[in-house]
């Protein structure tokens, strides 16, 4: 059996500087459109990305006056999983709100 922790370097203590790095960010864009209302906007970036109403206020501002903007920046499942949540609530209130995820 090969040893449980192949890169630890049990005189040290540390691992391979590849080990330790933490996993990619992604940003998760929201897009503007002619049809989603503002204060609908506002509820999604307070409920799905905790933003205060005033932080929520100016996002929804940013993105409607510049065409697109960062809500937030997570690992991938976390921003993929952000991105099938803003899609589903816009769907079901009826909403072309679009969302989608940036590299970092
Ligand atoms: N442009 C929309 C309006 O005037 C508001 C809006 C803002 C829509 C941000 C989407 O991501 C968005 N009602």
């Amino acid at each position: 059996m090969g040893k449980p922790f192949a890169d630890h370097d049990s005189q040290t203590g540390l691992y391979d500087e590849h080990e330790v790095r933490e996993p990619r960010k992604f940003k998760v864009v929201l897009l503007n459109d002619d049809y989603t209302t503002m204060d609908f906007v506002v509820e999604i970036l307070m409920h799905v990305f905790k933003k205060t109403e005033t932080e929520a206020t100016l996002i929804m501002l940013a993105v409607h006056n510049e065409g697109k903007g960062v809500c937030g920046v997570y690992p991938a499942e976390v921003a993929e999983t952000k991105v099938d949540t803003v899609h589903r609530l816009a769907r079901s209130a009826g909403f072309p709100l679009k969302c989608s995820m940036e590299g970092e």
